[in-house]
């Protein structure tokens, strides 16, 4: 078999000189590409030591450490399925998550390790381990008790790498299947399309439980052996101080805003630097467009999935358009109506993409994944696109009921479904609403059924706030006598967004 496994390939990219510095920061360590082998060494053996064999998965929710990544590394060198839980999952989700996934390790927060414990004694999980931001923890002290040699797993290019949960329309999360070989080739057009070179610095300030701050920030980085500057998390004033030593920086929407209602935020902070990027959600045009202003750089904005990695980008070298996401990428699209039809060139449609990029299915939901994908392979992505006359792509809207706020992705029916079991609700409806920080912002529409007196707006946002992650609790919730309804019977949502917006 030749070897696929992802972890190879970046060990084939890095430095000769394994004394280079890998990740440094101002409130971590430096960590030479040495270390990162030696360490994920470490920590490989302990995860075989505890008898995981290849194609186990191990979930981890963790915050932003090098160890964490270095986790990754050692799950990858293993041959096992690496599976990132966010930070912000509360218990019932993470009792689904661990359920659904059946991994047999999860390495978790030590503040989080009893309430883990508990739900892993009902599952399969056979032991728990802690890291916390400090890279400190039983993973860590265990480990550095082992060898730093470990021969990496041979892997075939099919097997899986990763599981990353992404929320579903009806409520269920559905575990995205990636293989070594989507994530190797994803990882090889995004480092020579944005052309990486070995002197660039990546500025590091996103989560590293999905797709945009673990795959593609730092797939990029590691095939050109650049140094990454790891931030704990995204603070403005922390990224401006950074930005001087950087050349490099990627970021949701919110981020960009954000840098720009800082006064210390300049032309001058920026002098170093040759690309900023911007993907997840939407990039205003005005955020665009005073990005240029004040600093002189154009933002390149690519658009992408959890399920398929990057699709499309902006071009390095050629014009950055607002409000577009470019061109395809290592990938075949096209644009198609609701029965499946190529749309005329210009009309808009659901984008379908099929290339090695895209996703083996969802776990352990062969009918999901057969409903989402055509017959030819194509995968159907839910993104309403038009191509314009320039070529350019552009996402004008989703088929799917989808809230995206500050990056992360918010299922109405996830909320509506647990709000809906709250006494004194009779029916919920969940919608979006602009917003000027987080582009969308969550919004609730309640028909109480009169069980409970005086049932209020801050009532159901604190029901939610206890048991959902905090992206996914209501900015605002309405109480109304009854929900818009067609004559079918099904919600007006678009009555309700309407409502919304011009409520605040
Ligand atoms: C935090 N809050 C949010 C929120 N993040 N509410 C809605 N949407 C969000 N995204 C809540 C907090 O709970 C808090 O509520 C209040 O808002 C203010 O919190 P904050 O301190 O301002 O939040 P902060 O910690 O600064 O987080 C904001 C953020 C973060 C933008 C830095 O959300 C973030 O890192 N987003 C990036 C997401 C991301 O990486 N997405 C990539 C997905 S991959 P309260 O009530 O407690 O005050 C993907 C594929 C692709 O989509 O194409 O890339
Ligand atoms: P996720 O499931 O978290 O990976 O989110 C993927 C979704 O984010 C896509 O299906 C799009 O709806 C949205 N998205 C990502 N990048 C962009 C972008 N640049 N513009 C508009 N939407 C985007």
């Amino acid at each position: 078999m030749t070897d696929k496994n992802l972890y190879s390939l970046f060990d084939s990219r890095f430095p000769a000189n394994l004394n280079e510095i890998a990740f440094e920061g101002p409130d971590v360590p430096s960590y030479t590409f040495g270390d990162l082998i030696n360490k994920s060494a470490q920590m490989a053996n302990l995860l075989v030591s505890l008898g995981v064999v290849p194609g186990d998965r191990v979930a981890v929710q963790t915050g932003k450490s090098v160890e964490a990544i270095i986790l990754y590394l050692a799950c990858l060198r293993a041959g096992l399925v690496y599976l990132p839980l966010n930070t912000a999952y509360k218990t019932a989700e993470i009792e689904y998550f661990l359920g659904d996934a059946t991994p047999t390790v999860v390495v978790c927060d030590p503040a989080s390790f009893e309430e883990i414990r508990t739900i892993a004694n009902n599952c399969s999980v056979q032991e728990v381990l802690t890291l916390d931001t400090m890279g400190t923890g039983s993973l860590t002290e265990r480990a550095a008790e082992l060898s730093v040699d470990f021969s990496t797993v041979e892997r075939a290019g099919d097997d899986l790498a990763a599981i990353l949960y992404t929320s579903g329309t009806t409520g269920r999360s559905k575990g995205a299947m990636l293989t070594h070989d989507n994530l190797a080739s994803n990882a090889k057009t995004l480092n020579s399309y944005w052309q990486f070179q070995t002197d660039d610095v990546l500025l590091h300030a996103l989560p590293i439980f999905h797709v945009h701050g673990l795959f593609v920030a730092l797939h990029c980085a590691f095939l050109s052996a650049a140094k990454v500057i790891f931030l704990k998390k995204f603070d403005p004033a922390i990224v401006i101080d950074n930005l001087p030593k950087a050349t490099v920086f990627m970021g949701v929407p919110t981020f960009y805003v954000r840098l720009l209602t800082e006064a210390g935020f300049t032309k001058e902070v920026c002098r170093n630097m040759r690309l900023f990027t911007a993907g997840s959600a939407p990039l205003l045009a005005e955020t665009f467009n005073a990005f240029k202003e004040r600093t002189g750089h154009v933002i390149l904005e690519r658009y992408g999935m959890t399920e398929a990695g990057m699709i499309t980008s902006n071009p390095y070298d050629g014009e950055r358009k607002a409000g577009t996401v470019g061109f395809p990428l290592d990938n075949e699209v096209r644009i198609v109506d609701d029965a499946g039809n190529v749309v005329k060139e210009g009309d808009i449609g659901i984008l379908e993409i099929r290339g090695p990029n895209v996703f083996k299915g969802y776990w352990q939901m062969p009918e999901k994944t057969a409903a989402e994908f055509r017959a030819d392979g194509f995968f159907i992505t839910g993104d309403m696109t038009r191509k314009g006359e320039d070529g350019y792509y552009r996402i004008v809207g989703r088929s799917k009921d989808l809230i995206i706020s500050g990056g992360y992705n918010v299922y109405p029916k996830e909320i509506e479904s647990f709000i809906d079991e709250m006494p004194g609700v009779d029916e919920s409806a969940v919608v979006g609403r602009p917003h000027p920080d987080f582009g969308e912002a969550v919004v609730a529409f309640i028909v109480p059924d009169g069980s409970v007196a005086s049932l209020s707006d801050q009532d159901v946002i604190a029901y939610v706030k206890e048991k959902l992650a905090n992206f996914k609790v209501p900015k605002e919730v309405y109480i109304v006598d009854d929900l818009p309804r067609n004559t079918m019977g099904k919600v007006q949502k678009n009555q309700l967004r309407d409502r919304a917006k011009t409520a605040v």
